[in-house]
């Protein structure tokens, strides 16, 4: 079903037909697209509030701006749907997030608008800030760069990192701050005190008023403008010295906070930033949900909430008759609260994943030992390291894309004074319909090669229970558990905590004619596969080795005995994986065996379901099938 777009919006294919009409229309533009990104998100879902939230804001940015020579750059990418919309892809947005359909993220293969392929948070003042520096470099004086950066991605230390930078680049750079106050859960942190202060103080919005009455003229000044910007400032500067403006210290100059759901002052303060040159941040105020009343109410439930009935606002989710396997990641968030209950030792650290991740569940049930740290990865492990420092056991869940932010931190302060921290990687393997910037395809490749590091993946919910619970033990050292996106296949799932030796495998079933090895999840195609098999007489051995470090040698002795061919199949990347360390093993001990490796090859893998990526790459059910099919043919020809 193709949804309509309002009179003035099917006007629009790109910002230039935007830029068209007079100012008094965008009011019914913006109308018109937040009903469009209604209409849509609640059939093919996706991200839902953050676009909301910015629906004036991005009209009024094109509207003002000449994208796509003006560079603009959102941050995180997940509130760009009406930048995607304004530009020129309206008529493929039923497309968005679907299988070889629109990334739903900004990409710079699919628009000259989309200056910067985004998905993980607070790089976008640092891309910006380079754009800028290059434009000055090249002579474009006339160019305008801009970061659409969010109260939460603003937490990130990438985010400050820039803002230092860019303070003494004198580069012409516009920070927009979009504030509501919310992350996915709500934002966190002294920052967003800060910035509630500001906007509550007396003295601010007084100056916010008169500030914008004067730069309100500027336009109709013309050349006197550059007059006007320099008393606006000196008036900024003697109201903010009194206040010690965070980002007038950084040397910014910071306008704001302003409401960024007006769209006629809005367009005017950006038409307006446009003759004011060097580091500038302006501080909208945006509600996230803005026009849908629900999710304006429940923001972190409409952040992304799958399909739904635009009018009751009924989420729809899929009935079963029968009970159904949870997800992985709440066996995480129960298993961590039931551990901590027998272990007074146990913390639990999240970078703004409280509900992505479940740890919610401990954060309600134990506020004092489960710590949301913002979006902050790096500092999410270094601060785990320190608890470990104290004999405390940090639980500390990333999902798997995001841990390589914090990955030197891994090593320097984790790995190298082998600390117990357990990491346990979420949405490991492909993520789905987020696409390339959130699979989970590199933590076996990075986390195996650090020394001291355990690396380890269930097979189901009671192996992840039994993981976690053995991490928790004294002395364990730095302790990867990775796990998938979704459900795992045990409805029954409370199992009894038992401890796992570290580095063993358990055996499936014993074969004849090829094994088969996996780890992780994705054990469960291979037990398909074999019942299929063996239903022909073709016995297979499935072995779940559970850890790619330090890897179950004993079994693999066995098996390297006992088979003349190997399948591995792992989630991840194929270089440096499982399938690779099983190799590494084979090598080092001289045994010369068929082994076909059997994962992400080296490749961007674009956004899909998981089956369906599993299915492109070859390793679902159908795929392990065929490759061992090949594998038992290739020797009876022989
Ligand atoms: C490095 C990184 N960590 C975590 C995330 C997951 N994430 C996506 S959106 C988001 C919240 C962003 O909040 P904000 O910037 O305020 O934007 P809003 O959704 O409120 O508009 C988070 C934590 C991410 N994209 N990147």
């Amino acid at each position: 079903m193709i949804i309509q777009p309002g009179e003035l919006l099917a006007q629009i294919n790109s910002p230039a037909d935007l830029r068209g009409l007079d100012q008094e229309q965008l009011l019914q533009v913006s109308q018109e697209l937040r009903q469009f990104i209604i209409d849509n998100v609640s059939i093919y879902g996706g991200h839902f509030g953050a676009s909301l939230g910015v629906v004036e804001l991005t009209v009024a940015l094109h509207y003002a701006f000449n994208t796509p020579y003006d560079q603009l750059i959102w941050d995180v990418g997940h509130q760009a749907y009406g930048h995607k919309i304004l530009t020129g892809r309206r008529g493929l947005f039923h497309t968005n997030r679907k299988y070889q359909g629109l990334s739903g993220f900004p990409k710079r293969k699919e628009s000259p608008f989309d200056a910067f392929g985004v998905g993980h948070s607070s790089t976008s003042i640092s891309a910006a800030l380079g754009m800028a520096v290059a434009s000055q470099y090249k002579g474009e004086n006339d160019r305008h760069h801009i970061a659409v950066i969010g109260d939460g991605a603003m937490t990130g230390g990438m985010a400050f990192e820039a803002l230092n930078h860019a303070g003494v680049a004198n580069a012409n750079l516009l920070v927009v701050l979009n504030d509501n106050c919310m992350s996915i859960d709500p934002n966190v942190g002294a920052l967003k005190e800060y910035l509630t202060d500001i906007t509550t103080s007396r003295t601010y919005n007084k100056l916010r008023d008169e500030v914008w009455n004067v730069l309100g003229k500027i336009s109709k000044f013309g050349p006197n403008a550059q007059y006007i910007a320099s008393k606006v400032e000196s008036a900024i500067k003697a109201s903010l010295l009194k206040q010690s403006n965070l980002f007038e210290s950084l040397k910014f100059r910071y306008f704001g906070p302003v409401d960024g759901h007006d769209i006629h002052h809005l367009t005017a303060v950006l038409k307006d930033l446009k003759n004011i040159p060097g580091p500038k941040i302006l501080h909208c105020l945006t509600v996230k949900g803005k026009g849908f009343a629900l999710a304006e109410k429940d923001q972190t439930k409409w952040h992304a909430p799958g399909t739904f009935d635009k009018i009751t606002g009924e989420i729809y989710r899929v009935q079963y008759d029968t009970p159904q396997p949870p997800k992985y990641q709440d066996v995480f968030g129960h298993t961590m609260v039931e551990l901590a209950e027998q272990n007074s030792k146990i913390m639990g650290v999240t970078p703004a994943m409280p509900s992505g991740s479940s740890l919610n569940i401990m954060m309600a049930a134990m506020p004092n030992r489960a710590f949301d740290v913002g979006i902050a990865e790096q500092h999410a492990v270094t601060f785990s390291a320190g608890l470990a420092t104290q004999g405390l056991v940090p639980f500390c869940n990333i999902y798997s894309t995001f841990m390589q932010r914090g990955y030197d931190q891994v090593i320097h302060d984790v790995c190298l004074q082998n600390l117990n921290v357990v990491f346990c990687l979420d949405r490991a393997g492909f993520a789905g319909d987020d696409g390339p910037t959130h699979h989970g395809n590199y933590d076996i490749a990075y986390m195996r090669c650090i020394p001291n590091m355990v690396v380890s993946a269930p097979m189901n919910e009671s192996e992840l229970r039994n993981l976690m619970y053995t991490a928790s033990q004294p002395d364990m050292g730095p302790f990867t558990i990775r796990y998938p996106r979704g459900q795992g296949v045990m409805p029954e799932w409370r199992t009894p905590l038992k401890k796992i030796e570290v580095g063993t495998g358990r055996v499936i079933q014993e074969g004849e004619e090829l094994a088969i090895l996996t780890f992780g999840h994705i054990g469960n195609y291979a037990v398909e596969v074999c019942k299929n098999l063996q239903k022909e007489g073709i016995t297979v051995g499935h072995y779940d080795m559970r850890f790619a470090k330090p890897l179950d040698e004993q079994l693999l002795h066995h098996i390297f005995r006992q088979y003349d061919k190997v399948v591995t199949v792992e989630d991840g990347c194929l270089q440096g994986g499982f399938g690779s360390a099983v190799l590494e093993f084979m090598v080092d001990y001289q045994y010369q065996v068929q082994v076909k490796r059997l994962g992400i090859p080296d490749a961007v893998i674009e956004h899909g379901s998981q089956l369906q990526l599993h299915h492109d790459c070859g390793y679902d059910a159908e795929g392990i099938e065929k490759t061992v099919r090949e594998m038992i043919l290739q020797s009876v020809k022989v």
